[in-house]
Order: C-alpha cells, then structure tokens, then sequence
C-alpha cells in the first residue's frame, strides 16, 4: 500500500485545512520586521504572500559570497579532478557555473547536492526580524525546519525546473497536520524570464495532500498533475495560477500544503535562491526520522543559542542510507544522481536514473 493510500480512511483523505487557513493568535507585542494584518491574512486566505523590501543588500551579500565561494571550491575539486580545463576565474556569480556546467554536465547537481550549510544562510535562517514573521504565522516555538535548499537553476537547465508540487509530497505523512511556512529567497530580481516561482492560489484552502507521482521528466522531482490541482484541490487552473516575481531583497512566502513550481529560467544569468522552513518544535518534522530541527525560540521569549554543531553533524544522505538500506552507499563525488525517501511514497511513473538508484538501493 502506498502512503498516498494509506491517507485514505473510509474512502476519504484526511484533510488539514486549519492550520493553514486559520490565523493563529498574534503577539501582543510590536516587534520589528512584523508583517501588517492585511498581509496576514492574505497568506492564510489566499496561501502565499509576496514581502518586498525586507532585507538589506549588506544582509544578503554574505550569502552571494557564501554562493561564489561554493562554486570556486566546486571549480577547483572539477579542474583537480581533471573534469574540466579551465577554471573560469574571471565569470562572476551569476555566469560561473553556467561555464562549469558548459564543460561538466551536472555542475549545477553536483552544487545542489551539496548541502552544507554556509553560516550566511545560517544566519538569514535565524534573522531576529524573519523570526518575528514566523512567530506571526505558526507562534512563539520555532525551529527550523531540515529541509532547506540552495537553488542553483542555471539557464535552460531541465534539472532546476521544479514541476508543480506541494512540498508536504516531499514529507512524510505526520507532518500534514501543521503549517510549515517557508521562505523563498532570491539573490537576484527574479522575473518570468529568469525562472521566478508560480504558485496556485488558494490551493491550500483544503489542506489537502494531492496525490502526486514520480519523478518529473528526467529529474528526481515529484509532480503534480494540473488535472488533479483542479480535481482533487479544487484549484482554478484558468484564475489562480500567480506568477511572483520577487526583487532581490524580498521574498515569498508559503507553506507547504500550496501547490507552486519555478518557471523556465531564459535568460542569461543563473537564478541564485534559498529555500528555508520552519515549524513548531512540537510538531513531526516529516522527515523520515533522518534529521530534526534546530530550535530558535521558544514560548518562554529566553534567548536561544542554535546548537549549529549537532545540525551541521547530522549528514542526511548517510543517515538515510544508514537508515533505510542499512550501508552507507559510497557514490562518486561526481554523481549526479539524486534519490531520496520522497521517491517511494508515490506511483513511479516515469522511471530514470534517480529512480532506478531509489529502487535499486532499496532492494
Ligand atoms: O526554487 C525553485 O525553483 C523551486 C522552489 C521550491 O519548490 C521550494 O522552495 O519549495
Ligand atoms: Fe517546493
């Protein structure tokens, strides 16, 4: 029995719709960074909300040299490795990589595979003023949520353009009940041209999982049919399907019951982003037992140090492996395929190498 049958009780799927519809209580306090009232309820009502204007250049310049810094050492390990013959110096942040990507196919997996968190995102991911956006959204306990990501969609990349979905497809069925809110952060002004998110309005007015299938042409991403947004979560594909274009210094926000993907990326340059998530503590982190959050607050309001050394230790691809197929699988450092747990909670129906290396470890 799949998990996607398993939410069937009696027939029906098990619906949330509370946690992401209902505005929790707001705090009695005035903080700085704090969103208007009409912005939240415009997240809960309509399932995203767009926040200009929120960070300072000198806020997310930290991350943009986190970023090139990545890509140099990506640089190096490809050219020391002999997989590439030019270093390609003299490109800038957002042309680096299309270079390496020119000359090794995947560059730009290999950087999203990656996975070690630099203490830039670290510490946007723990920002006092997005905080107290949080806190606005699911209350005063919050940690962060392991899965995160680095986007790293290079012009024309196939493998960067994220299909429709509801990241809950990517979670484990406990964590369906409560809202994860997260933040999409671009390092650059994102637009229709260079591939800027799209999401459908009002698809979480159920708080409905809609079945989704696996995997996405020839990535690892799972899918969700504009048939069954219409069906099943009763989306109006003609009306609600919103293109945002977020300037950099802003972000989108979201949760993960509404349904969104990226667009096409056609422009010249590599549409750099962050995804990060939060929750309550107290709540199921979804994430098949293979790593926890790291909390930031807590309702007693007492000053939280975020133990960074035991979520920096916990590496998700080992402990998976570990986990589920009892070894630690030793790929090459230069594998671009990418298998995880997601894989096996919906119908393959489009089998690949990410596929065949989640059924094949699974044996
Ligand atoms: O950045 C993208 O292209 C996709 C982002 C996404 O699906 C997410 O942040 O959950
Ligand atoms: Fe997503």
């Amino acid at each position: 029995m799949s998990s996607a049958d398993m939410k069937e009780q009696n027939g029906t799927t098990v619906c949330y719709p509370e946690p992401y519809t209902k505005i929790p209580p707001q705090p009695s306090e005035t903080k700085p960074g704090q969103l208007q009232q009409s912005q939240i309820d415009k997240f809960f009502k309509e399932g995203y909300l767009v926040v200009e204007d929120f960070f300072k250049p000198e806020e997310l310049q930290p991350c943009r040299d986190a970023i090139a810094e990545m890509v140099e050492l990506l640089a190096n390990k490809l050219y020391d490795a002999g997989k590439i013959k030019n270093l390609y110096k003299e490109y800038g942040l957002f042309q680096r990589l299309t270079k390496l990507e020119e000359e090794f196919k995947g560059a730009n997996i290999l950087l999203f595979k990656h996975q070690k968190m630099p203490k830039a995102f670290r510490d946007i991911w723990c920002n006092e003023r997005l905080l107290n956006v949080v806190e606005q959204l699911i209350g005063p306990d919050i940690a962060g949520h392991p899965v995160w990501n680095m986007r790293t969609k290079t012009p024309n990349s196939k493998a960067m353009d994220v299909p429709w979905h509801q990241d809950s497809g990517y979670f484990s069925e406990e964590s369906y009940d409560h809202l994860i809110p997260t933040a999409w952060i671009p390092f650059l002004d994102t637009n229709e041209q260079n591939g800027c998110m799209q999401v459908a309005r009002y698809g979480h007015k159920l708080g409905k999982m809609g079945k989704h299938t696996c995997c996405h042409s020839d990535t690892w991403f799972i899918d969700l049919s504009e048939d069954v947004m219409e069906q099943d979560l009763d989306i109006n594909i003609k009306n609600d399907l919103v293109t945002v274009p977020i300037p950099y210094g802003g972000f989108l926000l979201f949760s993960n019951i509404i349904p969104h993907r990226s667009l096409k990326n056609v422009s010249n340059d590599i549409r750099w982003s962050i995804d990060l998530r939060w929750q309550s503590p107290k709540e199921d982190y979804g994430f098949y037992g293979i790593a926890e959050g790291v909390l930031f607050r807590d309702s007693t309001g007492e000053k939280i140090t975020p133990d960074w050394e035991k979520f920096l230790s916990v590496d998700r691809k080992e402990v998976w492996q570990k986990k589920y197929f009892k070894q630690v699988v030793e790929t090459d450092h230069f594998d671009t395929t990418i298998t995880g747990p997601w894989i096996g909670r919906w119908d393959i129906t489009n089998e690949n190498k990410h596929t065949q290396a989640f059924t094949k470890s699974a044996q």
